[in-house]
């Protein structure tokens, strides 16, 4: 039935013992969500494929103010692996309040007619596959329970595409596409679903589309100054935390220094 909120400022979601799943928590963005969910007192279900990067940041998320962390070892690209590690989850993890669907990465910067189709796979596999497998087997669950907040990472490559980036800005599109349709799947029920859509942030982003060359990655972020993965788990926490009644539906976030996918300021 419907109500009417009577704002009193202290409406804010509690995090304290949520229970908050992140994909690609190992590295950048993922971790410092990770960090960013701590501070609240969450319970943190980190997934990524380099399983000892995540026991090694155990400690100082504890240290950080989590409640919990249990880490699992997930290739979001392999669907039956996502099911088996939701279906198998410890029982006091079952209940997954927040996903955040981090996972994802961007390979090669080339001309669509010029283009590596390993790297194409490898970001349709991640970026989108990877995304529906985890959001299928984690959002049903959610229904059941009457309760979550499914925030998807999406770029501003989601909304503008930029030259030799076809593929990457396709993912971010589709992630736009997912987001805004899940949104209105779910609707009348009580589960949110939000996209933090970052633009440059430094983070080993360029280093992994590029291959591990250093020296390229390094020339994405000169001259200007790119947001740090921090900026971005801020955005994070921040939908998350907003009340109950409130869903963020998308926060497009750059630095100072650039206007949109093709628009930036260098020295
Ligand atoms: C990252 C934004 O412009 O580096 O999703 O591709 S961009």
């Amino acid at each position: 039935m419907a109500s009417r909120v009577t704002y009193d400022g202290s409406m804010k979601t509690e995090l304290k013992n949520a229970v908050v799943f992140v994909t690609g928590a190992s590295a950048g963005i993922g971790e410092a969500c990770a960090f960013a969910f701590a501070r609240e007192g969450a319970r943190l279900l980190l997934a990524a494929r380099r399983l000892e990067r995540l026991e090694a940041t155990r400690g100082k998320l504890m240290e950080s103010g989590a409640a919990a962390v249990h880490a699992i070892k997930l290739d979001v690209r392999d669907n039956a692996a996502v099911e088996a590690a939701v279906a198998g989850l410890p029982q006091e993890w079952r209940a997954i309040d927040v996903l955040v669907n981090n996972a994802g990465l961007s390979r090669g910067l080339d001309k669509l007619y010029e283009g590596s189709l390993p790297d194409w796979e490898e970001m349709i596999d991640t970026n989108v596959k990877g995304l529906l497998y985890v959001t299928r087997a984690v959002v049903s669950g959610m229904v059941e329970r009457g309760r979550g907040h499914v925030i998807n990472l999406g770029s501003t490559a989601g909304e503008l595409t930029y030259p030799k980036g076809a593929v990457y800005c396709a993912t971010k599109h589709a992630e736009r596409a997912i987001n805004d349709g899940l949104r209105q799947d779910l609707l009348g029920t009580p589960i949110r679903v939000t996209s933090i859509d970052p633009g440059m942030v430094e983070t080993d982003f360029s280093k992994v589309r590029f291959h591990g060359d250093q020296e390229r990655a390094a020339k994405v972020y000169q001259g200007l100054t790119p947001l740090v993965a921090e900026d971005v788990a801020d955005a994070v926490v921040w939908a998350a935390t907003r009340p109950a009644h409130v869903n963020i539906a998308r926060v497009l976030i750059t630095s100072i220094d650039q206007a949109n996918s093709l628009l930036f300021n260098r020295s």
